[in-house]
């Protein structure tokens, strides 16, 4: 294996963390996450907070991917069932391979954890050099997803790369 130094992305998607209702508290949690190691050879680029809009989401990933060439990006929340939450709508708008296995897997794996993770409807995929994974929002679900498919992040950028 190639084991490069992954370049990640970590995108808020909350329409309150972007008007400064609340602050990013899942944002900090997967920066510690990847910060402690394990698995990954990480180092954060890019952090941002974008509210919940398909054009804001869209803008900013097509930015992250083709012109900072970002490996790897967590979007985290607005996987869910509210009329606000569009992340997979728009991550779809920008993907070029779907990447099913790591929902798949998330979505499984937290089924044993909650019932409510069938109302996630998270998207991954591809595009050019950069994988993108919805994680769902709250600071729980997101360290547990982010536990779940970091074993194979490094080995999926050492593919794309
Ligand atoms: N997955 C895990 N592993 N742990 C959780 O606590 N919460 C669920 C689900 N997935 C959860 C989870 C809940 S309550 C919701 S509403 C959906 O993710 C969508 O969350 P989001 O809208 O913040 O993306
Ligand atoms: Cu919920």
């Amino acid at each position: 294996s190639k084991e490069n130094t992954v370049s990640v992305g970590l995108l808020t998607v909350s329409d309150g963390c972007f008007q400064r209702l609340t602050t990013d508290t899942s944002g900090a949690c997967v920066r510690n996450l990847i910060n402690e190691g394990s698995h990954l050879k990480a180092t954060i680029i890019v952090e941002d907070c974008v509210p919940d809009e398909m054009d804001a989401i869209h803008t900013i990933l097509t930015k992250w991917c083709d012109e900072l060439n970002v490996n790897l990006i967590f979007t985290l929340g607005g996987t869910g069932f509210s009329p606000r939450d569009v992340t997979p709508e728009a991550t779809k708008t920008i993907i070029e391979r779907d990447a099913p296995g790591l929902s798949l897997a998330m979505i499984k794996a937290s089924l044993d954890i909650t019932p409510f993770a069938m109302l996630s409807r998270p998207v991954c995929g591809i595009r050019k050099q950069s994988l993108i994974i919805n994680l769902p929002g709250s600071p729980k679900a997101v360290k547990e997803c982010f536990h779940i498919v970091s074993p194979s992040l490094q080995h999926a950028v050492d593919l794309i790369t």
